[in-house]
């Protein structure tokens, strides 16, 4: 992330400053984290937590419906999301003194900047709710609540008292003896509440103020007095408290009511944001940043099948306590070779199909079927064990291959839905093969050779596959990679399900049966059926573990 989130715990601070500045603070009231940032891009210097806000914003009256924890989320949200302090409306303190110091800790805790507690009974109404008999708390318990509060608060946490005598008409005495008894409390501000029409009420009382306790007035009602006004009356801070709640109501009514009657978004088009809008304000290009930065880069995955099932006699004794792939070629297994080829070329998920000796394969981070039939079953029967992998692009290959990383690469380019990695070196290398059964292929059109990891002119065709093949008619070897794309994974279905209908013990090319078939047998069944199977032509840069010979030459190749 380009800036480090600022520590909440200099919020406090921060407020802290600003107090001791000259000249008005001035906060405005939001109740969600969206709010909030409106409040701070609008240049306010802090936010207040709003209790009728956010006891609206859940559609309930502002009368201690709405309990401590809901208040604090609300308030952690809004601190979350901007910058510049937010002071919490905490009404009486949710309780009585022994509530109130857990609320100051809870919010303190939380990063909150300071808190307000207002000198209302519990359960209290809003300032403004008409018909309603206003009581307020003893002067005496109240001042212990303030010191509760304050107490229980560290140095730079600030505790606003706020005195409701005005609004409940107890008169002006009334309401400058509690502001003392709150400010010689510790209080580090007092609130003195009005519901006049004009700020004469709130004028007055700062008149008479005689502590060093700054004052903090919420020009609701007295809507003409204006922040340089109250200033110089002696307020040092000023809340519209809700404001931007109000015109977003009245935007939304509005817009909803032409929206309905109209019935397209078009009619209400010029009403409201554009899409851009919320995303800016969201933050959403941080998140795109952060994407790019910490979220590994997006490829079209590509997931891989290892087929690690069968057993080889002609390994013995190598494989007497491992499977072929477990084979250690310079201190790591062949599997382990393939994985971190695969990995490097962002191919995942990887998925193993396991069988002889099964409990020796326990690499992390890869998925694992099955195949306990290996002994009596075929290649298609390990992967068809592997066929929750076998539905978007799958790299399918034998656990027994070392390859160049390149090979794997050009593999991944191929735009055929079966793409088969064919070598070409098989006519110049074939007399001194020593008749080991090779999967032979012959390509069409016959491509040119020793070109390396060049692409072919043209798409190069599988004609026929197969280990018995006249090798003097084959024009290379297939490796044991291949790649399916969906549609690949789908073909290979359809021809499965077509053969299994004809029944398992039918033989299958080179195989006495379905079940024991390998993989070439239905691939060449597939062409068979005239579904194209493209070559990726490689020239060496591979070698299959077969035999003892095949294993030193792995040694001797291998880095
Ligand atoms: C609030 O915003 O919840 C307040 C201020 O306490 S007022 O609603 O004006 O009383
Ligand atoms: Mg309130």
């Amino acid at each position: 992330m380009t800036d480090r989130a600022t520590p909440n715990r200099s919020k406090a601070a921060a407020l802290r400053r600003l107090l001791a500045k000259p000249g008005p603070i001035v906060l405005a009231g939001a109740h969600d984290g969206l709010t909030a940032r409106l409040v701070e891009e609008a240049g306010f210097d802090g936010v207040w937590a709003s209790g009728f806000e956010i006891s609206a914003s859940y559609g309930v009256p502002d009368a201690s419906i709405l309990t401590m924890t809901e208040t604090l989320d609300a308030a952690r949200v809004m601190n979350d999301a901007v910058s510049i302090p937010v002071i919490a409306d905490c009404d009486t303190g949710f309780g009585n003194s022994i509530n109130a110091i857990r609320t100051v800790r809870a919010f303190e805790a939380a990063g909150i900047a300071g808190l307000c507690l207002e000198d209302n009974v519990f359960p209290k109404r809003c300032s403004f709710y008409g018909g309603v008999k206003r009581l307020l708390t003893d002067t005496d318990e109240q001042v212990l609540k303030i010191r509760a509060a304050v107490e229980a608060a560290s140095r730079d946490f600030v505790v606003i008292a706020r005195t409701e005598a005005l609004i409940a008409g107890w008169g002006m005495d009334e309401a400058l003896r509690r502001g003392r008894a709150y400010a010689d409390a510790g209080a580090d501000a007092v609130l003195i509440h009005s519901k006049h029409g004009t700020a004469d009420e709130v004028a007055r009382f700062a008149g008479e103020w005689d502590r060093l306790t700054p004052l903090v007035c919420v020009p609701t009602t007295y809507k003409d007095a204006g922040v340089d006004e109250l200033a110089r009356a002696g307020f040092k801070m000023v809340i519209f408290a809700n404001q931007g709640m109000r015109a977003s109501i009245r935007a939304a009514q509005e817009t909803l009511k032409a929206l309905r009657e109209a019935g397209n978004a078009a009619a209400v088009d010029e009403r409201i944001v554009p899409l851009t809008e919320v995303y800016r304000l969201v933050n959403l290009g941080q998140m795109k940043a952060d994407e790019r930065e910490y979220l590994p880069p997006e490829v079209d995955t590509v997931k891989a099948v290892i087929l690690a099932a069968g057993f080889d006699r002609r390994l013995m004794p190598l494989v007497s306590d491992r499977p072929k792939a477990m084979l250690e070629v310079k201190g790591k297994p062949i599997l382990e070779r393939q994985i971190d080829a695969l990995q490097q070329a962002g191919v995942r998920p990887i998925a193993v199909v396991r069988g002889y000796k099964k409990e020796q394969i326990t690499i992390p981070n890869v998925r694992y079927y099955d195949n306990d039939a290996f002994e009596e079953s075929g290649e298609i029967e390990s992967l068809l064990r592997a066929g929750a992998e076998l539905s978007g692009a799958v790299i399918v290959m034998y656990g027994d291959i070392l390859f160049d990383r390149n090979i794997l690469d050009r593999l991944l380019q191929s735009e055929e839905d079966i793409a088969l990695v064919c070598d070409r070196s098989w006519p110049d290398t074939r007399a001194s093969r020593d008749g080991a059964a090779a999967d032979l292929v012959i390509e069409t059109p016959t491509p040119r050779r020793h070109h390396r990891f060049l692409a072919d002119d043209q798409p190069v065709r599988i004609a026929a596959i197969g280990q018995s093949l006249d090798p003097a008619d084959a024009t290379a070897e297939f490796i044991g990679m291949a790649k399916l794309s969906a549609r690949g994974c789908q073909i290979l279905g359809e021809v499965y399900r077509d053969l299994r209908e004809r029944g398992e013990a039918a033989p299958l090319h080179e195989s006495p049966s379905l079940r024991k078939a390998k993989l070439t047998d239905l691939l060449h069944e597939v062409i068979t059926r005239g579904h194209a199977v493209g070559s990726v032509g490689i020239y060496q840069g591979w070698l299959e573990v077969d035999t003892f010979d095949d294993y030193r030459r792995a040694w001797t190749e291998v880095e």
